[in-house]
């Protein structure tokens, strides 16, 4: 096998991986004013079209999508659709404080995921998903405040570990992102941030009460780390075959 042969079959190969899912929920703010305008629309930094972004203002079953239990500060969701439209059986529980709104606005589904977020109230809020379809996620965690279109952010945590080192610069809202979707790392400043390689059925996502910051949640998503198919590891395995053999 030629170096350029090798190539082309490994290219090949890579167009055979798994597509990665995810699966968003939105914390809203409002029951009237922050559904979904369409339901095409890419939103959020993973771009789930706006039709499969669970949301928390669905106390009526509107678009597909799961059904509130409890109150928009401190709920439940069962069987949350992922980013292909698909029904999984992945729930989602949270509890805070209460549900507040920055300045973002209404006037777009971006908006109307940015504007409504889960408040800290000092304590910080909880979120816990169960029964996670993937073996390997990131965990984008997005920010919401009304402490102006910039704050200093309190530290989100991932199962109990702080995702950051520090207190961190943050956007309160679009308007102080620009628009868009900026993931903070503790030096550039953002409007999500990533707990990356994560593993396990369950996963909590929590604010924490350790500076005068404050962290306010505005969605969660959960985003499939895809995995090499079965079609990739036999030519791995067949590739290796073939190195063997020409020693
Ligand atoms: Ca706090
Ligand atoms: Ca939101």
């Amino acid at each position: 096998m030629t170096a350029s042969v090798l190539t082309l079959a490994l290219l090949s190969a890579t167009a055979l991986a798994v597509q990665a899912a995810s699966i968003g929920v939105n914390f809203s703010e409002n029951d009237g004013n922050q559904s979904w305008l369409t339901s095409t629309t890419p939103v959020g930094p993973t771009a789930i079209q706006s039709g499969f972004f669970n949301t928390t203002n669905n106390p009526t079953g509107a678009a597909g999508l799961p059904v509130r239990t409890g109150s928009l500060a401190a709920g439940s969701l069962l069987g949350l659709v992922d980013s292909t439209g698909a029904v999984t059986s992945t729930s989602v529980a949270w509890s805070s404080p209460n549900a507040w709104y920055n300045a973002s606005g209404t006037g777009s589904d971006e908006a109307r995921l940015s504007v409504g977020y889960l408040d800290d109230g000092g304590a910080g809020a909880s979120i816990t998903f169960s029964s996670i379809p993937f073996a390997l996620y990131d965990v984008y965690i997005l920010l919401g405040s009304d402490a102006g279109d910039t704050h200093t952010s309190e530290i989100p945590r991932v199962n109990g570990a702080n995702v950051l080192a520090a207190d961190f610069p943050a956007f309160g809202n679009l308007i102080g992102s620009g628009g868009g979707w900026i993931e903070a790392d503790g030096t550039n400043r953002g409007n999500y941030v990533v707990a990356r390689g994560i593993s396990g059925a369950s996963v909590n996502i929590s604010g924490q009460n350790s500076t005068s910051n404050r962290i306010g949640i505005s969605g969660i998503v959960i985003n499939q780390v895809p995995e090499p198919s079965a079609a990739l590891l036999g030519l791995g395995a067949l590739v290796g075959l073939i190195v063997r053999r020409r020693r």
